[in-house]
């Protein structure tokens, strides 16, 4: 039986009840989609990802890629190879490809909701299978003769990979060494070593297209230090004829040079790739091709690094959730115990666990958070849908495009953090110590969700995009878009009288929240030295912040998207549904109401801790550490 358990009628509920996404469909942009279609689009891909892509979860982790150094290349897991083709030819993928090389145009929002059935049955077919949505970024910033490669990407379903870090540029990809010298053919040599590359070989696919950043030499105004100095290019592991895209049978200088062992996402190949070194492989060197033959590499990288992050937060979510399924299954089952109100009569009878207060609160906890991050990853995805629908009517989205600015930190730190702090704390715990077993799938849940916090910029970097780009660099517009919503919905009457305890609890949440941003802001002003009295190490109090916010963001945006969710529930439970109805909506209503009990009053002490920032640990010795 499949591991994965999906909440498609949460998803549904998101997607149609909350955000509306009917009234988008069948116009605009995206015409040829109506409500039915979305909807079979869902459920199929839901079952697809629940049969065909998650068969392979567990052996592929037990049983992963294999590495042979001496010909540089990599055996998949049999299994694993039958779920990924399983996915290609269903050709699910064309609804994130453009409608010029074949692809559906489809919402976002209904995307990144199918997005979530993949990447909870089996994220790594996802990443192996981005090929064609990388052609997007390869099309869209291209000259003809990329947009050429763009759609053999798309055609032959090859493979393809975002090429940024190296040994000493992580965090800081400005330090990257890689270089990339003129040919008098245009193309370009590349020379360096890169680290932790994703997806970088494997044999599902005919050829590799690498998108790598490197810095390009000998050309007068281009290749400077850090960032800026990056150019992006297209690096195929075969070279083919750039007109039929047939491989040429010729080997390009891309050779892996070692797959790591990990913790994790054991499926998912982390690869070294060594660029024309004459000593590697064949010696040939690695020819690429400037990307739109301009040097923009760092901003075009982020139009992949954007989605990417987006992935890694739904990746989190997805887990979180199929985490909170199992264990709520688990919970029903498992008999341990007498009831609390017994619990001095042994002679009491036993109790399902779903009895035991603590294991209430565990459940519930989990389950205000997989959907309420639900909510958070669909909405950001609401505001991509209208980023899109106002492209294709040739409107400006500025503000679209800063609110969702602002979001993608929030949806990829603080999904990834919360989920994989809970699948451990409460998810694995409610299995007892049958959870650290292989029996289930929980303590793989765990091992593979822990690199969603570190991979496509840790959660350091979310904390300082959010607050020094999306909120400094933004003049705070995207930030006081969302909290005048914030405050609007907590002075409605939004529950009818039923919500009103917890529309306080956002309201002080609210107020708390721009006091830590006041605060923050304050450290930036007095660490600016044109200042008078500015001194320039209270910007540490700044850093120390940071990651803060991300955690503070996402709970008040979490607690009001679940708070929009409980008004939606008590309007329908107003009226008559069904039974199985009655329930989804009374668990929306508690689900909303333990969270703002629960979680929101831990933004005041938040506030009384960034208030009143020590940067002390800054002065401290590194000895004392
Ligand atoms: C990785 C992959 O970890 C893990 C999973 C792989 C799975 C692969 C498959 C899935 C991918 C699917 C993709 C399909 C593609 C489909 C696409 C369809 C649309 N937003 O602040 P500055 C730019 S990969 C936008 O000075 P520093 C901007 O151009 C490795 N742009 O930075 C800016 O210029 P300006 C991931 C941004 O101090 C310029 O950068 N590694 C943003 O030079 C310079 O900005 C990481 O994520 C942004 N938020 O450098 C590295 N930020 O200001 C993490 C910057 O003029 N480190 N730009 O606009 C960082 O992010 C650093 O903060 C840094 C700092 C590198 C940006
Ligand atoms: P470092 O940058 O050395 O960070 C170490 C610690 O210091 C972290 O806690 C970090 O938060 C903190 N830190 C660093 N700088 C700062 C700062 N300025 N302020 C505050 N704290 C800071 N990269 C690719 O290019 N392509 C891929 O496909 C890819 N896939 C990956 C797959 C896996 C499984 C892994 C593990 C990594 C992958 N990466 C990939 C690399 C990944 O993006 C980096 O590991 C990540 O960005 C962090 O870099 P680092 O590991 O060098 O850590």
């Amino acid at each position: 039986m499949s591991h994965y358990r999906s909440n498609l009628r949460d998803v549904e509920f998101n997607l149609f009840e909350l955000f509306k996404r009917d009234e988008i469909l069948g116009s605009g942009p995206f015409e040829e989609i109506d409500l039915d279609t979305a909807k079979s689009m869902l459920s199929e891909i839901e079952r697809i990802s629940r049969e065909d892509l998650a068969a392979s979860f567990d052996d592929s982790d037990r049983n992963p890629p294999v590495y042979d150094p001496e010909t540089h290349s990599v055996t998949m897991n049999e299994k694993f190879a039958e779920s990924y083709r399983a996915w290609m030819d269903a050709e699910w993928w064309r609804l994130q490809t453009p409608a010029e090389l074949g692809g559906q145009v489809t919402p976002a929002s209904i995307v990144w909701s199918s997005a979530e059935f993949v990447l909870g049955a089996n994220a790594p077919i996802w990443m192996f299978a981005c090929g064609p949505a990388f052609a997007r970024i390869v099309f869209e910033n291209g000259i003809e003769r990329d947009q050429k490669i763009a759609q053999h990407m798309v055609d032959r379903q090859w493979g393809a990979t975002m090429v940024l870090t190296e040994p000493d540029a992580g965090s800081d990809v400005g330090a990257g060494r890689t270089k990339a010298f003129p040919n008098e053919d245009g193309s370009w040599n590349i020379e360096g070593v890169k680290r932790f590359i994703t997806s970088a070989e494997h044999d599902m696919a005919e050829n590799i297209m690498h998108l790598v950043l490197a810095r390009p030499q000998g050309v007068e105004g281009v290749g400077g230090p850090g960032t800026k100095g990056l150019s992006l290019f297209l690096v195929p592991k075969f070279h083919f004829d750039h007109e039929t895209g047939e491989l040429t049978g010729e080997r390009n200088g891309a050779y892996v040079t070692n797959v790591e062992k990990k913790m994790g996402i054991k499926v998912s190949t982390t690869c070294e790739v060594t660029f024309g070194d004459s000593s590697t492989g064949g010696g040939e060197p690695a020819r690429g091709w400037l990307l739109g033959e301009v040097h923009d590499g760092i901003n075009q990288m982020f139009r992949v690094i954007e989605n990417a992050r987006m992935m890694v937060g739904a990746k989190a979510i997805a887990t979180l959730s199929t985490g909170y399924l199992n264990a709520l299954e688990y919970a029903k089952e498992r008999v341990q115990g007498a009831d609390l109100t017994q619990a001095s009569d042994k002679t009491a009878p036993r109790v399902t666990i779903t009895h035991h207060p603590d294991v209430r609160r565990s459940l519930m906890t989990q389950k205000a958070f997989a959907e309420g991050l639900r909510s958070l990853m669909i909405y950001a995805a609401t505001w991509q849908d209208e980023i899109m629908i106002k492209g294709a009517a040739g409107e400006d989205a500025d503000l679209e495009e800063a609110v969702n600015d602002l979001l993608l930190p929030i949806v990829k730190g603080y999904g990834s953090e919360r989920s994989w702090v809970l699948l451990g704390t409460e998810s694995l715990q409610t299995f007892g110590g049958s959870g650290f077993l292989q029996d289930y799938p929980l303590e793989q849940y765990v091992r593979d969700a822990k690199i969603d916090t570190l991979y496509e910029g840790t959660t350091a970097i979310q904390g300082q995009d959010l607050f020094f780009r999306k909120i400094v660099k933004d003049k705070g517009r995207a930030i006081g878009h969302l909290a005048n919503e914030i405050q609007e919905f907590a002075q409605s009457d939004a529950g009818n009288g039923r919500l009103k305890v917890e529309r306080e609890l956002l309201a002080t949440g609210l107020e708390d929240t721009q006091a830590i941003l006041g605060a923050v802001f304050q450290d930036l002003m007095s660490a600016n030295p044109a200042e008078e009295s500015g001194e320039i190490t209270n910007i540490y109090k700044v850093g120390l912040n940071t990651t803060r916010l991300v955690y503070v963001l996402g709970d008040l945006v979490v607690a009001w998207l679940l708070l929009r969710s409980a008004e939606v529930a008590l309007e329908k439970l107003s009226g008559d549904v069904s039974a199985a109805d009655k329930a989804f909506y009374e668990g929306k209503v508690a689900a909303a109401q333990f969270f703002a009990r629960n979680v929101l009053p831990g933004l005041s002490a938040q506030r009384t801790m960034a208030e009143n920032v020590d940067d002390s640990i800054m002065e401290l010795d590194e000895a004392a550490f």
